[in-house]
């Protein structure tokens, strides 16, 4: 997908959200427009006994009045036709954190180290995505092995977001919730 069409985005094929399940570290991010966690983001996944795919997120925010909070936040999952396509509903625990609905793209994930996710809010007129974001997620908090680099690159390039990614750093800020 060079030509980034969102239509053209591929992604993991036969995606088995059981073996999803769990701690994930946001090592890096692309940031959409508008309010958005800023760093120590974690994320947790669960399959509930219905099957449905569930995840908290934690993050560090800053809210009026220069006031650093950690958001709790929630998300439940609607299936596609796609296995590894979802739209996720999400909320805060606090009144004051947006809510929403996203889709939720799991672009490749080896389950055990990293997974790359993305989501396009908003399509542009010649289909490519003009609001977005994504997560390079890592089962380590320490961020990517060194073998998992060249793929996660090949791979932010496919999606048309290489070069956006901030690193996500953490400092400890969010771990006592
Ligand atoms: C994801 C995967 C695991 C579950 C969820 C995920 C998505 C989280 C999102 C968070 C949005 C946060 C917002 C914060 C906010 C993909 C990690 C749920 C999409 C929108 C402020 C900041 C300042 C302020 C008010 C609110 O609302 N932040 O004054």
């Amino acid at each position: 997908a060079q030509d980034c069409l969102v239509s053209n985005i591929t992604v993991k094929q036969d995606f088995d959200r059981m073996r999803y399940q769990g701690t994930w570290y946001a090592v890096a991010k692309k940031d959409p427009v508008g309010l958005f966690l800023l760093d120590n983001i974690v994320a947790s996944f669960k399959v509930e006994e219905d099957g449905t795919m569930t995840a908290t997120a934690i993050g560090r925010v800053i809210i009026l009045n220069n006031w650093e909070m950690c958001a709790n936040m929630f998300g439940t999952f609607e299936d596609t036709e796609d296995p590894a396509r979802f739209k996720m509903k999400y909320w805060g625990a606090a009144a004051y954190l947006q809510t929403g609905y996203d889709d939720h793209w799991i672009i490749d994930t080896d389950y055990d180290n990293y997974a790359i996710h993305y989501s396009c809010r908003e399509l542009d007129e010649d289909g490519t995505c003009l609001d977005g974001y994504s997560f390079i997620f890592s089962r380590h908090p320490d961020g990517l092995r060194p073998e998992d680099q060249k793929n996660v690159t090949e791979k932010k390039q496919e999606i048309c977001f290489l070069g956006k990614y901030r690193r996500v750093s953490h400092t400890g800020f969010c771990d006592a919730a």
